[in-house]
Formats: structure tokens, C-alpha cells, sequence
């Protein structure tokens, strides 16, 4: 079992909730302390530790850190892209100051390494739209995409100056069938899967050919979990890496899953949320992922659809 002890902040999110799973796995229940502003989430409930903390609440996370001996932390508090239009001083003030926060605590409490998620998001219309580099035009377009893109930058920052260890990816949309995605622009590619087993059929918020970068749950915690345990010498970028899987559209998600469900039928109102994800790249060049650290993904859209899909089946409980 692994030595360290670690804190995760966010966990009753969508990430939250299987990262702090899986990391009970490696690091041994007792040894991963989940908190959120929220109600325990009932997945998490009863497979080790939980308390209520505020993200934004640098005493009591200092106490927290300092009670449980924490050495690593995972922030993955934040308001993402569509709820961020709807609250911009509040996303700004969450995703950054939460951050700051944190990496002064960090210096502070001598802790081994911090991971904080960046997004897809950093990118606007500007930038290159297919296979989108590393390294390119970044004029982020909304509040969540310039918290994201002024983090990383923060994280450069703090590891130059101060040496701290700070890792971060850039996510695509995430889709999971364990815990819920909340207030992002890729939710549909969730959502999708529930209004298929419950009613057959869907109304989609972003139009049929809205290409968008995309990776299944299972491989995302994994490659967390991966760029969190490289040698800190492998880590070249201290921005955060580009992190891919698969790019498709939601009428190529509908094909996936009519090859389960011949009758599920889908139909389009695009709202809001057409114009964030019109400002994102279609996919993701991630090779500085793979050649710094050994990122390799393992789902594809056939893949992901068929777990999706016998998964939410028993969750729902849905008759075959
Ligand atoms: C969102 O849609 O806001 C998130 C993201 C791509 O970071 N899923």
C-alpha cells in the first residue's frame, strides 16, 4: 500500500466521486480523505473518510490538512462552462481563488503534490479546430475557459518559483455512468445514454454535427491517477497537458447507441450552450502526453457505449 496520505477536495462531483474510489484502491481507504461543500455522495458513502469542507476556506483546510497529516491534494472544486456564464464573478472567484488558495497552502504545509483539472475550455475560436496542439492560440472565450487557462498559468508560476509539484490535464467531456456531470457544455454525451434506457428518444442542446474532444470515465481517472504517479522529471509541462481519447458528434453518438436501441430517436434544440462549444476544439493532439508521461487510451465511442449502456441498465433497472 502506498505511503501517501491524500485530500480530495470536490469529491461529490462527477470526477470526484470515482477519482476518490479509485485512489481508496491504491492508497488504502482510510488514507484518502473526500470532502465537499455537499452532502456525502451515497456512492462514497461507508468506503472511508468524509467531511464537509469549503473549497474556499484556506483555515479550515490548513486544519484539515494539518489533522489528517495530508501530503497530496486533488482540488477539483469548480463551476464549469455553462454554469459559469450563468454566474461569472462567482465562477471566477471559485476556480481561481480556490487555486491560489491552495497552492499558497501548499508552500506552507510542505505537501508532496497537488492536481487541479484544467479543461479543453482554454481554447476560443481562434484555435486551430482539428487536433489541436499543445501549444497554440489560446483566447478562451468563456469565464470557465479564462479561470482554467490563468490557472494553469498560476501552476507554471508556482512550480518555477516555488518548486511546488503541481500536475494538471486538460479535460475533454467526461462521460460516466456512476456519478452525475453537472453544468458542463459535453453533458449531453451523459445525458444521452439516460433518455435512450428511460424514454428512447432525446432532444440535444447542441446540434447534430458539434464535433467535441471526448473521453469515457474509466479512462480519465485512470490517466489522472497515471500523470499523478509519474517520475516528477517526466512532467515537462507544469501547464497542463492536453489529454485525449475520441472526437464525435451527437448524431455519430446516436448511431453508436441505435446499434443497442434501434428505436431511440433524437431530435436537436440547440441553445446557449451551441456557442461555448463552438468556440472548442473538434479533437485533441495529446502526443506530449504520451511521449512525457505513457498516456494511452483505451475507449472508443462502440466501447464506451456498450459499458455505458449494460452499466446504466442495472443502475436504472431497466429490463433487458
Ligand atoms: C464542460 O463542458 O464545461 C466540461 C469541460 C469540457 O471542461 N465538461
Amino acid at each position: 500500500m502506498k505511503q501517501d496520505k491524500i485530500l480530495i477536495m470536490g469529491a461529490c462531483g462527477q470526477i470526484g466521486v470515482e477519482l476518490t474510489l479509485a485512489l481508496r484502491k491504491i492508497y488504502g481507504d482510510s488514507n484518502v480523505i473526500a470532502t465537499d461543500i455537499r452532502e456525502e455522495h451515497t456512492l462514497l458513502k461507508g468506503s472511508g473518510p468524509y467531511e464537509q469542507l469549503d473549497a474556499m476556506d484556506g483555515e479550515a483546510i490548513t486544519a484539515t490538512i494539518k489533522k489528517h497529516g495530508i501530503t497530496q491534494v486533488y482540488l477539483l472544486a469548480a463551476l464549469l462552462s455553462a454554469t459559469g456564464e450563468k454566474m461569472p464573478n462567482k465562477a471566477w472567484n471559485i476556480n481561481m481563488q480556490s487555486l491560489l488558495q491552495l497552492l499558497d497552502i501548499s508552500i506552507q504545509e510542505k505537501l508532496h503534490k497537488i492536481y487541479w483539472p484544467s479543461s479543453i475550455a482554454i481554447f476560443g475560436s481562434t484555435t486551430p479546430k482539428q487536433e489541436t496542439a499543445q501549444k497554440t492560440i489560446v483566447e478562451p472565450e468563456t469565464v470557465y475557459g479564462i479561470s482554467k487557462y490563468a490557472g494553469e498559468l498560476w501552476c507554471q508560476y508556482y512550480n518555477k518559483r516555488w518548486g511546488v509539484d503541481v500536475r494538471s490535464l486538460r479535460y475533454p467531456g467526461l462521460i460516466s455512468w456512476k456519478s452525475e456531470p453537472g453544468g458542463g457544455t459535453t453533458d449531453y454525451a451523459v445525458d444521452i445514454y439516460y433518455e435512450a434506457l428511460k424514454a428512447g428518444k432525446y432532444t440535444c442542446f447542441l446540434s447534430e454535427d458539434t464535433y467535441l474532444p471526448m473521453m469515457y470515465m474509466d479512462d480519465a481517472i485512470r490517466g489522472t491517477i497515471e500523470i499523478m504517479e509519474a517520475p516528477a522529471e517526466q512532467i515537462k509541462s507544469r501547464m497542463a497537458y492536453n489529454f485525449g481519447a475520441m472526437s464525435f458528434s451527437p448524431k455519430e453518438l446516436t448511431e453508436a447507441i441505435k446499434t443497442h436501441i434501434p428505436d431511440f430517436s433524437i431530435d436537436y434544440q440547440p441553445d446557449f450552450r451551441q456557442d461555448i462549444a463552438n468556440g472548442w476544439p473538434q479533437s485533441i493532439d495529446d502526443a506530449a502526453a504520451r511521449n512525457d508521461w505513457g498516456w494511452a487510451h483505451k475507449y472508443d465511442v462502440a466501447k464506451m457505449t456498450e459499458s455505458m449502456l449494460s452499466n446504466l441498465k442495472v443502475k436504472l433497472q431497466v429490463p433487458s
